[in-house]
């Protein structure tokens, strides 16, 4: 393989989808030593078969606002690869969203879900709809319209969404009524339901639970805890708030969340109370964060800003894609930084992960780190399958096992002479090495 010369057909045949040109370089650059080990990955094409999703729908969809007014969103589904199991990942709904970003989004899903050890293929979609400020009859409306053109190629053998940006329990519900309706059955077709129709406990909390757990196994590589660190978080949306709930119960401090429109830095660290405004605030459909700031004198709003200027121990970027650049990783780096843990996908510009290996800290990918929320998806898809609801205790076990199986493959994949662990190779490798097996098993299709 000649990443670059894959690199530039890819370019030439999709140009200007930098977000998936950039998901996909980072995986090949990690990977060209074991393809090029193993002649059988060139013989079976099995990079080429690989960067391109099975099939993508688009699909338009229009809905009736409050008022009357009659509005055209677009819609898509990206079913990249089922090698190891049926389609699966999230549904975002957020004005940014275009083919390029689901794309990487769905790319970097298969090696994700490869790593949760669970039988789980790669697929991503959503809307470029935007959900601040409507309300809830109107996202109502809007998720029917969407499903009534989704439901034909979803199944829960088939494919399987769940939520991401803009998509939570109040989403899931009103597009799970409408699957529901449309093909008469009632299964798990979507992840993420509420408790009293087929949803896991801790499911919500998955994914920033997840993030954190990963953390604690990489700094325990360095004997080191979260007890009285500080840390910085992203967002404040569910990844968020979950990174934060754990990270306070383990002791360590939370001193920034963020928004669009700017940071919260909280001296004082987040308290259940605070994490519990945190979600009311989310809720509000305002989208803005600078409330907290009224609402807890102690705090201040950074207008415009990102908390990666503060000085933390550990930062974990839990909003959005290319969020943390390499200015923001030199800041980091700067003022004593030691951990970075992804929970969003691909918050890191290439340029900030090459400063964080040239700093050798302890730094994670979110398709490593932020696997916990599909891992415990693949644990809901397990108890609806047995028609069992498993307790919370038995949920979370679960989950820090698959986490810390996780991190095993990375450092096992992705440790170098030095025993420096490079966890972006790692968690490639590991993911890919059991995708691309399974593809040759199955031959050319
Ligand atoms: P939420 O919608 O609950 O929260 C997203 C947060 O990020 C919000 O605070 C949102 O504010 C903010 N945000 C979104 N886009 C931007 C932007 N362009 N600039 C600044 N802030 C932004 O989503 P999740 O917490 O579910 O998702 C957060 C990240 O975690 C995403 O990268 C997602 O792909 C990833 N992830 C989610 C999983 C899950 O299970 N939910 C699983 C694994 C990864 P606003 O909406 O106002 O823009
Ligand atoms: O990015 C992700 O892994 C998610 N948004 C969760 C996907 C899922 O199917 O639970």
């Amino acid at each position: 393989m000649n990443v670059k010369e894959i690199m530039n057909s890819l370019e030439a045949k999709h140009p200007g989808e930098k977000e998936y040109l950039q998901a996909v370089h980072e995986v090949l650059e990690s990977i060209e030593e074991v393809y090029n080990e193993n002649p059988q990955y060139e013989a079976a094409k099995i990079i080429e078969r690989l960067v391109e999703p099975d099939r993508i729908l688009t699909f338009k969809i229009p809905w009736v606002d409050d008022s009357g007014v009659v509005h055209v969103n677009l819609g898509y589904r990206v079913q990249f690869n089922n090698s190891i199991g049926p389609y699966k990942g999230g549904l975002r709904f957020h004005p940014s969203v275009n083919l390029s970003i689901l794309k990487f989004l769905g790319f970097e899903q298969i090696f994700k879900n490869a790593l949760t050890t669970l039988p789980m293929g790669g697929g991503k979609g959503g809307s470029d709809f935007d959900p601040k400020g409507k309300s809830d009859a109107e996202i109502m409306r809007f998720a029917q319209a969407f499903m009534l053109e989704l439901w034909h190629i979803i199944g829960p053998e088939t494919d399987v969404p769940a939520g991401d940006i803009g998509v939570g329990g109040r989403e899931i519900g009103f597009l799970y009524g409408m699957y529901k309706k449309l093909a008469r059955e009632h299964t798990g077709v979507l992840t993420g339901k509420g408790l009293n129709w087929g949803g896991s406990l801790v499911r919500p909390e998955a994914t920033g639970f997840g993030n954190v757990y990963f953390a604690q196994e990489m700094l325990a590589t360095k004997n080191d805890t979260f007890k009285g660190k500080v840390v910085a978080v992203s967002g404040f949306g569910n990844v968020a708030w979950g990174a934060a709930t754990k990270v306070t119960e383990l002791g360590g401090k939370v001193v920034t969340i963020s928004g669009p429109d700017g940071y919260i830095y909280d001296p004082e660290g987040l308290d259940e109370e605070k994490i519990e405004y945190m979600l009311e605030l989310r809720a509000s459909n305002n989208d803005i964060v600078s409330p907290y700031a009224e609402e807890f004198p102690e705090a201040t709003f950074f207008a415009g800003k990102k908390p990666w200027e503060q000085k933390v121990d550990i930062a974990l970027p839990c909003a959005t894609q290319n969020e943390l650049n390499e200015e923001d990783a030199k800041k980091l780096i700067a003022n004593g930084c030691i951990c970075v843990g992804e929970g969003a996908n691909m918050p890191s510009t290439e340029e900030a992960i090459a400063v964080f290996h040239a700093a050798k800290i302890l730094f994670s990918p979110g398709k490593a780190s932020n696997a916990g929320g599909v891992a415990t998806s693949g644990l809901e898809m397990t108890q609806n399958s047995n028609k069992l609801n498993w307790p919370a205790t038995e949920v979370d076990a679960k989950l820090h096992q698959i986490m810390k199986d996780i991190h095993a493959a990375c450092v096992k994949h992705g440790t170098d002479s030095e025993g420096y662990v490079d966890y972006v190779k790692g968690a490639n490798i590991a993911g890919f090495l059991k995708v691309a097996d399974s593809m040759l098993d199955q031959g050319i299709i």
